[in-house]
């Protein structure tokens, strides 16, 4: 593995969309006691559900810690792969690399990870062993890796059609716990390089007290050249309703790279889903302090889905939109079975299934 300090776009690199062909997909297997209730059994459950709909249709790989290796692999089929590999806790999205391609190899891009705010906001200190895992992980796969450590990105915070227009939100691009000495046009500058992009659309916000500074895959994400679907409430006394709201104003109002104005799908989120206190008693404290506070809303949203080759896995929550989403995403996606999944264990941790996830593109 060479270590490059070029700029991807200028060797002739991109990041290809989520929905276009994979070879496979990172996860991370739980075991964080202050993110995963009463030490991760329940969220376990639901990362190998997860874990056993994608392997349908790509490889998984899923990293375990050495005292985990024995319980991912007594419950993940035969046919995923589990290397050892240490992490602070199990949010692929973020800490796995972002992927490009040139058409025929791929590279990863290594960017900085300090637990979604550093010591301004961030989640939790230490965060070195999460840090590492990018440059590991394209190791392991023999792909090149960009070093673009100097710069604070999580893959939850960006969402691409492929075709050079990129998805972001300013509350938590422009966060202060991330890249605070660069202005809005350099953050825009340094994504276009690493990414290939023409043209950034930002939305303003996302899901209401989403702890990662509000990441853009929970609240919008393509589901074509196009076409995206948007998180949404009619509900106007929800804090939500704004939020969606002026995300629509904006969608609506803009055109891609190509210059193709936006299909905006509304995808209804679910009833406000609270933590109870028998969630928050099996949570560890951080630092003395409960991560939790029992009836506080989680950041739940059906747009936190993961599109594999052959399906699209989509949150449930025991509500009653959890059908509805179902829907509305099978006529989006007519070539790939939408499957179901409970997965308030996964959101308990702060999350959901696509922060579990990080797709590597299709290569010879
Ligand atoms: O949404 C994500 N991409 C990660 C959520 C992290 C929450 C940590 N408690």
């Amino acid at each position: 593995m060479k270590i490059l300090h070029s700029e991807p776009s200028c060797d002739g690199f991109r990041m290809p969309a989520e929905f276009s062909r994979h070879y496979g997909c990172i996860m991370i297997w739980p075991h964080r006691r202050d993110s995963w209730q009463y030490g991760a059994y329940e969220a376990r459950k639901a990362f190998a559900e997860v874990i056993k709909v994608i392997a349908k249709s790509e490889k998984v790989i899923v990293c375990a810690r050495y005292d985990d290796y024995d319980s991912a692999r007594s419950m993940l089929p035969d046919n995923v792969r589990i290397i050892e590999m240490e992490s602070d806790d199990s949010w692929a999205r973020d800490v796995a690399p972002t992927f490009v391609t040139n058409g025929s190899v791929i590279r990863g891009i290594d960017w900085g990870f300090n637990a979604w705010g550093g010591l301004k906001d961030g989640l939790y200190f230490p965060w070195d062993k999460d840090n590492k895992m990018a440059r590991k992980l394209c190791d392991s796969l023999d792909a090149d890796c960009y070093d673009q450590r100097d710069f604070i990105l999580e893959g939850g915070s960006i969402h691409t059609d492929g075709e050079g227009t990129l998805l972001t939100t300013e509350a938590c691009l422009l966060s202060k716990g991330r890249n605070p000495d660069l202005s809005k046009e350099e953050i825009e500058e340094k994504l276009k390089k690493t990414l290939g992009i023409q043209k950034i659309i930002w939305l303003k916000c996302g899901i209401y007290n989403d702890e990662t500074n509000e990441h853009i895959d929970n609240i919008c994400a393509f589901t074509a050249p196009g076409e995206v679907v948007l998180a949404w409430t009619d509900d106007t006394d929800d804090p939500q309703y704004a939020m969606s709201k002026s995300c629509l104003d904006i969608l609506e109002n803009t055109t891609d790279a190509k210059g193709r104005p936006i299909k905006v799908h509304k995808l209804p989120l679910p009833k406000p889903v609270c933590i109870t206190q028998k969630e928050c008693d099996g949570l560890d404290d951080l630092n003395g302090e409960p991560t939790r506070i029992p009836g506080e809303r989680l950041a739940a949203s059906y747009v936190n889905f993961y599109i594999a080759n052959h399906s699209v896995i989509c949150p449930q929550f025991g509500d009653d939109n959890d059908q509805q989403a179902i829907a509305i995403l099978s006529r989006l996606f007519p070539d790939r079975e939408v499957v179901g999944i409970q997965a308030r264990d996964i959101l308990i941790g702060g999350g959901n299934i696509h922060c579990i996830t990080q797709q590597i593109p299709f290569f010879d």
